[in-house]
């Protein structure tokens, strides 16, 4: 009985910019006398079937946006005669689906760490449950990766999660409904000593795949303080205070290594945060900007951002204090108007923001705004490919909308313009190279230059793409361009590193 592990895609480059994590915790999770888990991440290359025999377990993880592609593949797989068993956040959400249209035996809901040794002991006893509750695993139980069975040239970043779980409640994202509001942050020690696993390797490029690295706000401590009942401040000091130890850690080990993170604005109030940050070598961040206006704002509830002047000082602490900000940002929100797009990319060029990203509202399930979405769709009769538009992840990439949320004073391919055109202008050569001189030598501006070519291609044209010519055309592009990227991104082997203490 082999077990595989795969990571369904659309679409293949041949390289990956970050380690999907989930293939290698689950690999870790696996017992070892299942063998070593044979893993395919379809963001390299698609799953040759032949693999796949009768008696198999095949574990397939998927988000909303892959979620027909790991259908395809189960039910690819049930043909085999192996058995299916599907996870992550979307079959989390939908277990009934991965089972009615992905030919699963089993779903687990919920965090894999701990329950996949049961599932597949069932499996192997040709009894397997059909829903397994994973639940949210306690710190100490999450499990490191096996990295030991990454390919070695594969993967521009590696990934390792310090904290899982995030506090706030944007009504766009369902990490806080999934994951839990109460930081589970991991043991300094086993995340150490995967990062000097992975040095050893040859990785220095390291995203610490963190939904937010800053859990705990000054605002935080300050209310907690103020509270009769001490027991909560003295838990967000600790949390802190584990932060502030993992990143003098961090700061020990070779000074060539390079990590991100994803964090709120709100470390740009905590310079003693971010200094730690910048000695740790955390060298960027992506920042959920989402809005540049009050009132955008209040639509997605991230009241805790800052807009206008303001928000362009807080961006700008950030690279003052030596971490480069991957900015995002969300269009096709009720109060964005024609002017939104220009005015968006202005802040971020006038915000010294190094990245940027522009995504269109896509209402994902488990979040705030999809329940009121459905809601207000539940009278609907559009139906594409037969899917209403409640269930866009069924429907073909090719037929998929672009936009799905109707907007008051737009159109949705206004919307879809307007984003195509905010990259354009953010990744214009001339605005690149601009950008390149936050780099010293001209090989480091020619690779920013690169790098930045790239994750426009990865990242912009096959969410925004309309034809599919189009679509396949881009991938190549980004085919081509990425393989060399990926040299950019080695370092030679440190097998003799040892964990600072
Ligand atoms: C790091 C990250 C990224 C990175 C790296 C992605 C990568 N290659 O891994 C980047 C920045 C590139 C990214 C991009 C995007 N992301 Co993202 N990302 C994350 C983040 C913060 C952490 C993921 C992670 O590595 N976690 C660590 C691993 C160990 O946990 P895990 O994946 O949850 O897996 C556990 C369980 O789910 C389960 N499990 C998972 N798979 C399986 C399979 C089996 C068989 C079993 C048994 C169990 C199991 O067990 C695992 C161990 O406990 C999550 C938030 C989150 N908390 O999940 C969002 C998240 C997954 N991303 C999200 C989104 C929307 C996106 C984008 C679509 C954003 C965009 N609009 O462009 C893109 C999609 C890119 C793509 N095609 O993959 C959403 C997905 C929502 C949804 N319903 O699908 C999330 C949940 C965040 C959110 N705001 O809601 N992302
Ligand atoms: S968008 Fe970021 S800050 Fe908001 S709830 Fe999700 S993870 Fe937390």
């Amino acid at each position: 009985m082999t077990v595989h592990l795969i990571n369904p895609s659309d679409n293949s480059f041949g390289v990956g910019v970050i380690t999907p994590r989930w293939l290698y915790v689950l690999a870790e999770a696996t017992p070892r006398r299942f063998g070593d888990p044979h893993i395919t991440d379809e963001t390299l290359d698609p799953i040759d079937p032949s693999v796949i025999h009768a008696g198999d377990v095949v574990g397939i993880g998927i988000h909303t946006s892959n979620a027909l592609r790991g259908y395809a593949i189960g039910r690819a797989a049930r043909a085999a005669g192996a058995f299916v068993v599907f996870g992550g956040i979307h079959a989390t959400l939908f277990p009934e689906e991965a089972h009615e249209r992905g030919g699963a035996h089993a779903v687990v809901k919920g965090d894999g760490d701990v329950v996949w040794e049961t599932v597949l002991d069932d499996c192997a006893k040709g009894a397997c449950q059909s829903v397994y509750e994973g639940g949210r695993v306690e710190p100490e139980d999450l499990r490191p990766a096996r990295w030991d069975l990454m390919p070695s040239k594969s993967y521009m970043w590696a990934s390792v999660q310090t904290v899982r779980g995030c506090p706030k409640h944007c009504s766009f994202c369902s990490v806080w409904k999934t994951d839990g509001q109460r930081p589970r942050q991991r043991v300094g020690d086993v995340v150490m000593e995967e990062i000097v696993q992975l040095r050893r390797l040859g990785f220095r490029f390291i995203a610490l795949a963190d939904d937010n690295f800053y859990p705990v706000t000054l605002t935080d401590l300050a209310m907690a303080q103020r509270r009769a009942d001490k027991a909560q401040y003295e838990t967000l000091r600790a949390l802190r205070a584990e932060r502030f130890e993992l990143m003098a850690r961090l700061a020990q080990l070779p000074d060539d290594m390079v990590f991100f993170t994803q964090i709120t604005m709100e470390a740009a109030e905590d310079p003693e945060f971010l200094d730690a940050m910048a000695r740790a070598r955390i060298k960027g961040a992506l920042v959920g900007v989402e809005a540049v206006t009050p009132e955008g704002l209040k639509d997605v509830h991230k009241g805790f951002n800052d807009a206008g002047e303001a928000l362009v000082d807080r961006l700008r602490a950030f690279r003052h204090h030596g971490v480069h900000v991957l900015g995002s940002f969300i269009f096709g929100l009720p109060s964005d108007r024609a002017a939104t797009f220009d005015a968006t990319v202005a802040v971020a060029e006038r915000a010294s923001i190094t990245f940027a990203q522009f995504l269109m509202l896509t209402p994902f399930p488990g979040t705030t705004d999809f329940a009121q979405w459905e809601q207000m769709m539940a009278s609907d009769g559009t139906r594409i490919a037969g899917q209403p538009l409640t269930r866009h992840w069924l429907i073909p990439q090719e037929q998929r909308p672009k936009v799905f949320t109707p907007h008051p004073a737009m159109s949705s391919e206004d919307i879809r313009l307007g984003t195509q055109a905010a990259w354009d202008r953010f990744y214009s050569w001339s605005n690149i190279w601009q950008r390149a001189h936050c780099v010293e030598s001209l090989k480091a501006r020619v690779t920013f230059v690169l790098i930045s070519k790239l994750y426009r291609q990865m990242y912009a044209n096959t969410g925004i793409a309309t034809d599919s010519a189009r679509v396949d055309r881009h991938t190549q592009w980004a085919r081509w361009i990425a393989k060399p990227c990926r040299r950019l991104f080695t370092a030679a082997p440190m097998p003799n590193l040892q964990t600072p203490a």
